[in-house]
């Protein structure tokens, strides 16, 4: 890809066209609008490390930002990996890495015995699979009517997948456990930091509030394969029902402490701050991810209307850090909601569900909505919860679709 025609394409993207082209719809709701036009302006080609991605299926923000497309989840529960979506804050490393995964070397601290372990080492310790969602903190960001800064993901920056790997429980078990007053779990990122930058400026380095190792794992597999390079291998950090960055990639140390980070990743960014205002230490940090669904079909994309007749609106719902119980879904805009039925296996509190919703429906225009209540009892909001840098999108209205049925 050549970066001179990404960035033309990104100015083109900043500039009002957005906004013009959501007035001009009429009945097109922001986020559809968005959509599409960010479909339009995606840059066609792959980077080398993610060469093997199936192309048509992502919105190619830059080389280090991808997403699924709304219509390209498909019906299987899982979220092939050629379409799962790729976020880097940074370059990633070479892919040398992972041509000899098993020799990957953790370096475990605030632990009894602080400890280099191999990953061949880690998968005798335990092993466990997980399905969980895999979603960035800024997933649904473009429908922020602030237009907060950094990638504009509309619904796919998220997939549902399954790790697997060691608990981080048997890793401390066989290193004789935590330090005593450890607040948190932290891991590094491998990426080299360029000599003479400040690793605190760009190292991926997040730390997690303790509970959380409960159910956090090492993983060395994704859907039954090794992690990718644009996935994290040969190690990586997954903390289930917390957001992407959480799941530190290409981990190289994973530490318990009193402290929270000092990188700047940690302090400033992915924190909840007020429009307008700067991020900082104390704000609350982007950690648990709210209860979500959205519709992948009627997907809204360009050429897709919908014939009259029986349709079948599905979708995917997911709670957080529980189940997703129930969806609802609505065809007039969120004035009247009928009970969607979830299809397809149920593997768990972290993984998505699929739901479906048939319906007559007659020609005319359908604003096309879902709404998520989680086993907590906790229902999907109508407004995201406004915030500086445009995360933890989880709005009914902004995710739903006007849909032409022909
Ligand atoms: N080491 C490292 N880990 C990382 C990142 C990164 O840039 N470096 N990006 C994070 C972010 S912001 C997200 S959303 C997820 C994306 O995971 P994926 O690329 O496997 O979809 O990885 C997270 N883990
Ligand atoms: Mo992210």
């Amino acid at each position: 890809m050549e970066p001179s025609n990404l960035s033309r394409r990104r100015m083109l993207l900043s500039s009002g066209s957005l906004v013009a082209l959501a007035g001009a719809g009429g009945l097109t709701p922001l986020s559809q609008a968005l959509a599409q036009e960010m479909a339009k302006a995606a840059v066609k080609s792959l980077p080398a490390y993610a060469s093997w991605k199936h192309a048509d299926s992502l919105i190619i923000h830059s080389a280090n930002t991808m997403e699924t497309r709304r219509g390209a989840f498909g019906s299987g529960l899982i979220t092939p990996l050629d379409r799962l979506f790729v976020r880097n804050n940074v370059s990633p490393p070479s892919e040398k890495i992972v041509a000899d995964p098993d020799a990957w070397m953790l370096s475990v601290k605030g632990v009894k015995t602080s400890t280099e372990i191999s990953v061949a080492d880690l998968k005798r310790l335990g092993v466990v699979a997980l399905p969980m969602v895999l979603q960035c903190s800024g997933n649904g960001r473009a429908f922020f009517p602030e237009k907060p800064s950094g990638t504009q993901w509309t619904v796919g920056a998220a997939g549902c997948v399954i790790f697997t790997g060691v608990p981080v429980k048997a890793v401390l078990e066989a290193v004789g456990g935590m330090d005593s007053g450890s607040k948190y779990m932290t891991g590094t990122g491998g990426e080299e930091i360029p000599a003479g930058l400040d690793p605190n400026t760009i190292m991926v380095e997040r730390s997690i509030p303790i509970e959380a190792i409960e159910d956090a794992i090492l993983a060395w597999e994704i859907n039954g394969q090794p992690i990718p390079l644009a996935h994290g291998g040969p190690l990586r950090l997954v903390v289930p029902g917390y957001t992407g960055v959480n799941n530190v990639k290409y981990i190289k140390q994973l530490a318990f402490t009193k402290e929270q980070s000092a990188a700047n990743i940690q302090q400033n960014s992915y924190r909840m701050a007020p429009v307008g205002e700067k991020s900082g230490p104390s704000q609350e940090s982007v950690w648990e991810m709210p209860v979500k669904s959205w519709v992948t079909s009627p997907s809204g994309e360009p050429g897709q209307d919908v014939k009259a007749g029986k349709v079948q609106i599905q979708g995917l719902a997911f709670g957080g850090m529980s189940a997703a119980k129930d969806v609802e879904v609505s065809v007039d805009g969120g004035k009247n909601w009928v009970k969607a039925s979830f299809v397809g296996p149920d593997l768990g509190k972290y993984a998505w569900r699929q739901f479906t919703l048939g319906v007559d429906l007659k020609p005319g225009q359908y604003q096309i909505a879902s709404r998520a209540t989680s086993e907590a009892g906790t229902t999907q909001p109508e407004e995201r919860v406004p915030n500086n840098r445009g995360y933890l999108n989880n709005s009914w209205r902004d995710h739903m679709l006007a849909i032409t049925v022909v």
